[in-house]
Parts: structure tokens; sequence; C-alpha cells
């Protein structure tokens, strides 16, 4: 289907009705559906399509640069350009194929991309949705030229939630993160669990490789899964900095919750021929299940 004045968006449909979108703007999940029709991924109302910046919701790719932490543009530039569709990607696991919805994407560099990071190479994203409405990105850096390189990336995921003052994230307890609002600065994670009554920006380090975000009010819980992203990104603007996002509606920070599967504290390297690859499994459960019945991996 066309969208964004023409851009290509695929439709994924599993068979019980769930459905994903992507635009081949970005390689952007641009929505997740469960099977009753509900969207799960946050999109602001005031979202606008103006090349070069980025849309506001779903998934961006930040990549080859998170943030604003080095010669590039903030979050690199792969969100905002065009990719195409790979019909002939090298094979997945079997698991990543079989009784899934899929689709697979390339990015290659332009001219213009190699003035400004002057390193070729592949980008293959696959974006599945299984029968159980689960959503998986999977992400693989190919060094084609002849000099190593380092890049940090984030999926930066922005979750739907109901009320953000009713959400909390468990997973991280413990962990060191670095304060986006302190300049960067590092601290350790004191609370049981993550809670919000004000502006979040931060980058957890080491995080676990499953974590979980539970929307109280709407009984759901998100299972993030991630694996070669040792890092997660929480972020809400809150109230002020909602007001000074043009794209971003005043109050729409109580709806939305960014928790970014990432690779940021230690940029991955690779040599000539090197591949990194970096997935993100997301699911919603309904949240009757406790979270001790989420077995998350590394809690204290
Ligand atoms: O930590 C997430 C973050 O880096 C925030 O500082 C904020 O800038 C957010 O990303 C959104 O960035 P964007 O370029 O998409 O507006």
């Amino acid at each position: 289907t066309k969208d964004w004045n023409g851009i290509d968006k695929v439709v994924l449909r599993n068979p019980r009705g769930a459905s994903a979108r992507v635009s081949l703007y970005g390689g952007q999940v641009t929505s997740w559906r469960n099977e009753q029709g509900e969207e799960l991924l946050f999109t602001s109302s005031k979202a606008i399509f103006k090349p070069p910046k980025a849309v506001r919701g779903g998934i961006p790719i930040c990549f080859p640069q998170f943030g604003n932490c080095g010669s590039l543009e903030q979050h690199g530039f792969a969100r905002n350009k065009i990719w195409t569709i790979d019909e002939n990607s090298p094979p997945l696991s079997p698991k990543d194929s079989q009784g899934k919805s899929f689709i697979d994407l390339l990015f290659k560099p332009s001219e213009e991309d190699l003035k400004c990071w002057p390193h070729s190479f592949e980008f293959r994203l696959r974006v599945s949705l299984a029968a159980d409405g689960s959503l998986t990105l999977i992400s693989r850096v190919r060094n084609v030229n002849g000099k190593p390189f380092s890049f940090s990336f984030a999926y930066h995921t922005y979750l739907s939630v109901s009320d953000i003052s009713e959400v909390r994230i468990e997973g991280l307890e413990t962990l060191d993160y670095l304060d986006n609002l302190c300049g960067k600065e590092r601290f350790t994670e004191q609370g049981d669990a993550i809670t919000f009554e004000s502006e979040v920006d931060r980058v957890y380090l080491s995080a676990p490789n499953v974590v979980a975000v539970l929307d109280h009010e709407r009984k759901r819980t998100y299972v993030i899964k991630k694996e070669g992203l040792p890092d997660v990104v929480v972020w809400n603007p809150w109230e002020k900095k909602s007001k000074a996002m043009a794209d971003f509606g005043d109050d729409e920070y109580k709806q939305m919750l960014c928790v970014d599967g990432a690779a940021i504290a230690k940029p991955v390297t690779l040599k000539p021929g090197e591949e990194w690859t970096g997935r993100l499994e997301l699911s919603a459960v309904p949240s009757t299940f406790c979270s001790e019945n989420l077995d998350l991996q590394g809690r204290g």
C-alpha cells in the first residue's frame, strides 16, 4: 500500500487478524495491532512526514549513531532514507521464518550518505509477525568495505500506554544508567521498578535480555526480549519537552513511553566482512500474569 505521500508501506498480517505495517521510509514500523485491532505502538497525532525528518512514533531505527553523540544528525540517517524490499536476503534460521508473516528490507548508503559517514555497509532488516501476534525486528549490519567501523544503534520503540503515571518497568532494577538529563552522568537504579512522575531520558547499561513494561490501567504487559542489544533507553519527554516539540501533542506524553533495545555505551565495531545482528521481540500479554510469571532473566 502507499502512504506518506506515496511512499510504499508493507502490511503484515497473521491468521488471527493481528497486523503490522512497515514503511520503506526509514524501514520504520509504523503500526503493530493485536488481533482485537488495538494499536500497540504510539504515533503522535501531530507526526509529520517531511523528509529528511523522522516521523514521530512507531519504531524508528537509530543508526549509525544514537542521540547526538557524534558528527551525524540526531539518531543518524537510516531512519530518514528510503529503503528497498530485499528480494534475495541471505536466509535466517527457520525459527525466524516458519509460521511468520515477514518482510525483508535493505538499506545501503548513497554517495551522499558516504560523504557524511565514509563506511560502506549493508543493513538488512527483517520485520516479522508471528502467529501469536508478537513482532520481531532483526537487524543485520555487514561491513562491506576495506576498513573497520563502529556504530551505535537503537530500535526507538514508542509503546502506546493508557496513562504514563500508571506504568512501571520491571527488569532494570539495580542497573547503572547514564542520565541524559544530567550530562549523561552515571547513576545506579535504586528502585524496585521504574515508575514515572517527570521527564526521564536514560540509557540503562548491560540490561537483562527480558524487560517488562506493565500498563496497569489496560491490564497489559509489553514483554521486550532482545539479543545483541546490551542497553535499554527509557524516555518520556513529560509536559515541558512535549510542548517544545512541533510534532508532538502537548498532552501526548501521557500515552507513550519509549523503551528501546539499544547498543550505545559500547559502540559495535565491525571488521571488513563482519556482520552484527540485533534482534528485538515485542509481545503484548494480558497483565493477569503477575510479573513473576514472565521469568524475567537476571532479576536480583
Ligand atoms: O533518549 C531518547 C532521545 O535521545 C531523547 O533525548 C529525545 O531526543 C528522543 O530521543 C527523540 O529524539 P528525536 O530525534 O526522535 O526527536
